[in-house]
């Protein structure tokens, strides 16, 4: 918890942090915000990441010093694990050699570190940090407020989810007295794509496709697509949100191919529909709106399975059944020969997209 955190700060001197494989603006912004705030305390901090920087977050104040390593490979008192749902989920070899300090917001997080800080009402761990500064008695210099700032705003979906509250935009009003411009920020986290994100966009939105009740939707990137375009792994980061901008849709799938006949895949949803527990069948996870998984097996057959599910999470909440289990919700096997039970695969239908061209 915050006091053991507060503590352990106080008392040891040489400290890494780290965050997930492939940082998003949460755990890169956290964790170089808490970087800053352990400098401004006269300690030896280092961000280490097994992933390097993307390209939307080469901006951030202190971006240029994250050192990208396989393993926790130098001195420290303790690591901060920023953001991970487990101790295998930086990608750091004999991490947990190392005294662990756990901060998240995900009620879902194992208590793997030897301190667990987890606050599920906090919109980001910058909201956390936040706190932290508090807590210690550090005023947010304006480091901390554009890294914390970076965090709040990409993980809320720019105030657009429903993780978003009124701590959210009192947090984000003190950093923006600490010196944060919102439009500088958005401009280098949303408007700072390379092109090669465009021609693979262009490349994965004729793949859109719903289901017939019009609510499910899906597309696929293979790795032909990458190649073509020399598209980076982080060029399709956002890509699954394009079919959630349609009125009726409540959930897609976006099917990415990292090898062939194996597919990264992000998974959104609307309102109480939950795509965390479909992600969780498959060894993945995330929260209720925003979840992730890796399928293997055909391409086709994967899809319509995938879409299944999703198209059983929409029936259960239209239902009001959220959380009976049904005789249909059983495991199954994405790429086998099992469809749920009682559900036929649905037709997918292209999206006007195609007709257009
Ligand atoms: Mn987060």
């Amino acid at each position: 918890m915050l006091v053991q955190v507060v503590e352990l700060i106080e008392a040891k001197r040489r400290f890494a942090i780290t965050s997930h494989i492939r940082p998003d603006g949460d755990g890169l912004g956290s964790s170089l915000g808490l970087y800053w705030l352990l400098q401004a305390l006269g300690k030896e901090p280092e961000v280490i990441m097994r992933d390097p920087v993307p390209h939307s977050y080469r901006k951030l104040p202190g971006a240029e010093t994250v050192r990208v390593t396989p393993a926790v490979d130098r001195e420290y008192d303790a690591v901060f694990v920023i953001e991970c749902s487990d101790i295998t989920r930086p990608g750091l070899l004999d991490l947990d050699k190392q005294v662990v300090v756990n901060i998240d917001h995900h009620a879902t997080t194992s208590p793997f570190g030897a301190i667990n800080w987890i606050d599920s009402t906090a919109s980001a761990v910058g909201e956390m940090i936040y706190n932290l500064c508090k807590a210690i008695g550090v005023k947010p210099s304006k480091e901390i407020a554009e890294c914390v700032y970076t965090a709040l705003v990409t993980d809320t979906g720019s105030f657009h989810y429903s993780n978003t509250t009124e701590r959210t935009f009192k947090v984000a009003s003190e950093l923006l007295r600490a010196g944060v411009k919102p439009a500088k920020v958005s401009q280098a986290v949303f408007n700072n794509y390379p092109w090669s994100k465009l021609e693979l966009l262009s490349q994965v939105l004729p793949t859109a496709r719903h289901d017939e009740t019009g609510r499910v939707a899906c597309l696929r990137q293979t790795l032909e697509m990458q190649e073509r375009t020399g598209a980076l792994d982080e060029d399709s980061d956002g890509f699954v949100n394009y079919p959630m901008s349609v009125g009726e849709i409540e959930a897609c799938a976006f099917l990415k191919e990292t090898a062939p006949g194996v597919y990264r895949t992000s998974l959104r949803s609307k309102g109480d529909v939950n795509v965390a527990r479909i992600a969780e069948k498959f060894g993945g996870g995330g929260h209720r709106n925003a979840a992730g998984c890796t399928l293997t097996g055909d391409w086709d057959e994967t899809e319509r399975n995938i879409v299944a599910l999703l198209v059983e999470a929409v029936e259960h909440r239209s239902n009001g059944n959220g959380n009976n289990h049904s005789a249909s919700d059983q495991t199954p096997t994405v790429g086998g020969n099992n469809t749920p039970t009682g559900q036929l695969p649905p037709t997918l239908i292209r999206g006007t997209l195609n007709a257009e061209r």
